[in-house]
């Protein structure tokens, strides 16, 4: 169950409690209700759907399209995890069927052709508020001028299960390892360009792109389709509206015909399947930049901001508890990453901590997306082994080891302890 459905849940019980105490409206009325489609306004938002509009159901009951083969994938529903240990035969971006896929509801099937972008609200001139609408076509965006870039898109709940194992403090939400990352060469038009061309103001601060898959639904709360608003800076700054993924057409799963690629942060930013982006003069919110996607838990003060930039981390290309026959030499190969910057070095450590030796960098080292790295290893004693691989970027950031938990399960950057038989 992923960990926005753990949370609607909760919250939509609450919810429904609340009413019934301060209303006398019972559950099963106001669950009547809400499925004939009776608005009601709470703090999430609307809980009936707006008129739907372009997307229909895909085909079948399957929340994922593609194919997820167990050597690639680990699949948990609505979301797959790519396969660290099938990784190391792999160049420097992961191939659209390789990708890992991670969706709130389900793949929606657009066409292309009646495919419309939306883009209005207050932060667009000639500023009729939220009536000013500027359209665009798959044909329009194609015809602007495009931009490559090689970027990753990696869950702000990547290496949750880590809570769990290595810390004792588990959190709800999706049990990634660390396989909810992907590098890949994306081809669009800037989001800058599209804005200006909509007519965006000075004064705009906001803007709040929102996919076309359905809406979240879960114990009778709809909090609406998945959207997440961005400041303007950052829209402006190096946003892509993105149509090809490694050279071909984006796959259904990662957003056909047009998703947003928001280099370095959170993945839930980079909406796919985008609709409609509103641009506003005041700050914007959905439920996904005020009550998800936020530090919260013991340790943390309250109102912290909304998760932007990734951390460092580090995973081997190796299976959890791998075996490797003794006295041979392997080579340990894995890949580093960070927001903030190039990694500038990668240690591995095969004694659990007491030693560390530097990796070899390979190839393309890039902020954004990642560096490939290797280090010989000739084990010599049978037994379990555990290694471990700790990154540090150019600005100085290091892996750490243990990271404080929050209830969200995000964020976990700390040394990932990697299990292997030595055999
Ligand atoms: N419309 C829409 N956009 C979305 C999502 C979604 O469920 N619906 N999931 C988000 C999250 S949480 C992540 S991590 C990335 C995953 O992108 P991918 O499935 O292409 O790997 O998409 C983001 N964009
Ligand atoms: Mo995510």
């Amino acid at each position: 169950m992923s960990d926005e459905r753990v949370y609607f849940e909760d919250r939509g019980e609450r919810l429904l409690r609340e009413l019934h105490a301060t209303h006398g409206i019972s559950r099963r009325r106001l669950l009547q209700l809400t499925a004939a489609g009776v608005p009601l306004l709470t703090g999430l938002g609307r809980l009936t759907a707006p008129a739907r509009a372009q997307a229909g159901p895909a085909a079948g009951n399957r929340a994922i399209l593609k194919p997820l083969p167990p050597g690639w994938f680990v699949n948990f529903g609505s979301n797959a995890e790519m396969r660290w240990d099938s990784v190391g035969e792999l160049g420097y971006t992961i191939p659209n069927e390789r990708f890992f896929v991670r969706n709130h509801t389900s793949t929606p099937s657009i066409g292309a052709s009646s495919w419309r972008l939306r883009v209005f609200g207050s932060g667009l001139r000639p500023g009729r508020h939220r009536t000013h609408t500027v359209e665009f076509s798959l044909d329009d965006l194609q015809r602007l001028p495009a931009r490559t870039m090689t970027a990753s898109i990696e869950c702000a709940g990547n290496g949750r299960s880590y809570f769990a194992s290595q810390q004792g403090t588990p959190a709800g939400g999706t049990p990634w390892h660390l396989g909810a990352i992907g590098v890949a060469q994306w081809r669009g038009v800037p989001l800058a360009e599209v804005l200006e061309r909509a007519g965006l103001r000075r004064r705009a601060v906001d803007v709040l792109p929102e996919g076309l898959d359905s809406n979240v639904i879960s114990g009778g709360v709809d909090p609406g389709r998945v959207r997440r608003p961005l400041p303007v800076r950052k829209a402006l700054d190096d946003v892509l509206l993105a149509y090809e993924m490694n050279g071909r057409p984006l796959p259904a799963d990662h957003g056909f015909p047009v998703r947003l690629v928001v280099p370095n942060w959170v993945g839930v930013a980079s909406i796919k399947w985008l609709g409609r982006i509103e641009v506003a003069d005041t700050p914007l919110f959905s439920p996904w930049n005020t009550q998800l996607y936020r530090l919260t838990g013991p340790t943390y003060p309250p109102d912290q901001p909304p998760l932007t930039r990734q951390a460092v981390k580090s995973a081997f290309e190796l299976a959890q508890g791998a075996q490797l026959a003794a006295g041979r030499r392997h080579v340990l190969t894995g890949r580093s990453w960070s927001a903030d910057g190039p990694i500038e070095k990668v240690e591995v450590s095969v004694d659990r901590g007491a030693s560390w030796r530097r990796a070899s960098l390979h190839g393309p080292n890039r902020r954004g997306a990642w560096v490939r790295w290797s280090m010989p290893w000739m084990p010599a004693v049978r037994g379990a082994h555990e290694l471990r691989a700790r990154a540090t970027d150019v600005t100085g950031t290091v892996q750490p080891s243990t990271v404080p938990f929050n209830d969200g399960g995000y964020m976990f950057w700390a040394v990932v302890k990697h299990p292997v038989l030595v055999t």
